[in-house]
């Protein structure tokens, strides 16, 4: 029976950069995740009879509102759910099945890369029709819905185990519950060469991949171990964990340090790569050096044709705005179309559709390509290998080649976290004030050459997002770029992108920190940031 729940609005319940997120104990107050869900079954309108993907990333209270989504969507006419085993479905696994089984769309479960547990944290998104995360229109008409919520739907009987394959009925709608990695790793077969990266391992090329024990572990089990033949033991922290065994899920220098230094010793493995909570994104690191994610954006881009699925190369490469602006560069050597759109995979959706870019990238660790709607971590690791299968050389020897030929771009990311929301609001909101008045200024070495808020108009659908992200740009083309995180939970998250262009091969070697050195100072000058921030370092830098 379909009951109708009277239910008051919660006032805090606008999408961030991806979906809502928020801590658990936040999210378990009483129908907190039952109006949110509710506002997006109504943003998202006629679902008679309509296909709902639903899973998570196996993090604590992903069961509980599991169910309740399941329950929810038969409350609200659905005609099926699809739904990975046990609630598992990593975020690209989900934006396959919508594509595959034609669904209307699909909640995802998952805070990232955000500690879970508890008191971690929580999320609800929305992926539609395309696979991909809701673009801004809808999650304003969610947000909006949540603003007035007085009821929603819900079948009052349980929703049936999610612990063994096939199919139950809750009321008139199907639940389905599905193997979550099947479809994902016959994708990831067809588009690269199996054959050649099985060879690249037999040849005692060593790897080792940490799923944090996140999403991934079963799917890079089965892609790495089971079909591409690396031995047992090469997927490290496998087990999906309701806490993910205490550690923060986060791809990154502080949370992979483990990875990374292994890879560092003169007898580690020659490749090493690791995914976060949800499984979107990636850490690449080749013996002795760590990629940055712009890096591998523009290697990847500029390498896409040894995979058989690009075989024919790319129609064109999208960027968000502070990742760094190597991805340009190969873009511009190869003639092709290059799009710079503000932080948010939701931004690449329309691209993406419309066949004008293939291969798209984030600096927060984020690639993929035209195979799905999400960014995808597993994709990027694969799509490594077998480069390196072709190629046949070291991680680090295809990076200075590639700097050799394109010119090196120094980048870094300086997050300075959980700062007070008011002083982060200050900072940003002084940048703002003086942004008319920057250009021609100098700074040390540095003369200001353009300073802007970044806004973007979607060259598919005229779509208008302002209020970016500021940017200063140097001659010479040098940046700083100011931005405040939209998923954090705890206060405010700064962020503050750098990047220098060498072209000179002779000064490839330099530490990022060093070639940077000059415009770190400068950014911490003109943001203002020990005096409003009370910070005199970044809490972590990428
Ligand atoms: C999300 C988005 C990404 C975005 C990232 C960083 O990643 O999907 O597109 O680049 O957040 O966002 P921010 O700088 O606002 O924290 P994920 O992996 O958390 O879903």
């Amino acid at each position: 029976m379909i009951e109708t729940i009277a239910t008051k609005p919660f006032n805090d319940q606008k999408p961030g950069t991806s979906g809502l997120r928020k801590s658990v104990p936040h999210f378990r107050q009483a129908n907190y995740a039952e109006n949110f869900i509710q506002a997006i079954f109504d943003a998202a309108d006629s679902h008679d009879g309509e296909t709902l993907v639903i899973g998570g990333d196996g993090r604590f209270y992903n069961r509980e509102v599991i169910q309740t989504a399941i329950r929810m969507a038969a409350g609200n006419g659905y005609g099926r759910v699809v739904v990975g085993r046990g609630g598992i479905l990593s975020t690209p696994a989900a934006s396959n099945l919508i594509r595959i089984r034609k669904a209307a769309g699909g909640i995802i479960l998952s805070a990232s890369h955000n500690p879970g547990g508890p008191k971690g944290d929580f999320g609800i998104k929305y992926n539609v029709a395309n696979g991909g995360p809701a673009p801004e229109k809808i999650t304003s008409a969610i947000f909006e819905r949540t603003r007035t919520m007085s009821q929603y739907r819900i079948w009052s009987g349980d929703a049936p185990s999610l612990a063994e394959f096939g199919e139950t009925k809750l009321g008139d709608m199907v639940v389905e519950v599905i193997d979550p990695v099947a479809d994902y790793a016959a994708l990831m077969e067809k588009l690269f060469d199996f054959g050649q990266i099985r060879d690249l391992i037999a040849s005692r090329f060593t790897l080792r991949f940490d799923a944090m024990h996140a999403v991934t572990g079963p799917y890079a089990k089965e892609i790495l171990e089971n079909r591409l033949g690396a031995p047992l033991g090469t997927v490290i922290n496998g087990e999906p964990l309701e806490d993910f065994g205490g550690g923060h899920p986060d791809p990154n220098a502080v949370h992979a340090a483990t990875l990374i230094n292994q890879l560092m010793a003169p007898n580690g493995p020659d490749f090493g790569a690791a995914s976060d909570g949800d499984g979107d994104r990636n850490l690449i690191v080749g013996k002795g050096i760590v990629v940055s994610p712009s890096d591998s954006l523009a290697v990847l881009a500029a390498n896409a044709h040894l995979a058989p699925a690009y075989k024919d190369g790319i129609a064109g490469i999208a960027r968000s705005m502070p990742t760094s602006q190597a991805a340009d560069r190969v873009a511009a050597k190869r003639g092709i179309g290059m799009y710079e759109t503000p932080t948010g995979w939701k931004f690449f959706g329309t691209l993406l559709d419309a066949g004008k870019v293939t291969i798209c990238g984030e600096e927060s660790a984020g690639t993929g390509s035209d195979h799905v709607r999400e960014k995808d971590g597993l994709w990027a690791v694969l799509l490594w290998l077998n480069i390196l299968a072709v190629r046949r050389e070291s991680v680090q020897a295809i990076l200075e080649s590639h700097w050799a030929e394109f010119g090196r771009n120094y980048y870094q990311r300086h997050d300075y976290e959980e700062v007070d929301a008011k002083a982060a609001e200050g900072l940003m909101g002084s940048l703002h004030d003086r942004l008319a008045s920057m250009a021609g200024q100098r700074f040390g070495t540095l003369v200001v050459s353009e300073a802007d808020d970044f806004s973007y108009k979607d060259p598919v659908d005229g779509s208008v997002a302002t209020g970016q992200g500021v940017r200063i740009v140097f001659s010479g083309g040098s940046r700083i770029v100011y931005r405040l995180s939209g998923t954090g939970t705890k206060g405010a998250t700064l962020r503050v992108y750098i990047e220098r262009y060498e072209p000179d091969r002779t000064r490839h070697d330099i530490a990022p920190e060093q070639a940077l050195t000059e415009l770190i100072d400068t950014a911490s000058a003109i943001g203002e940031i020990g005096k409003r921030t009370g910070r005199t370092a970044p809490d972590v830098i990428t």
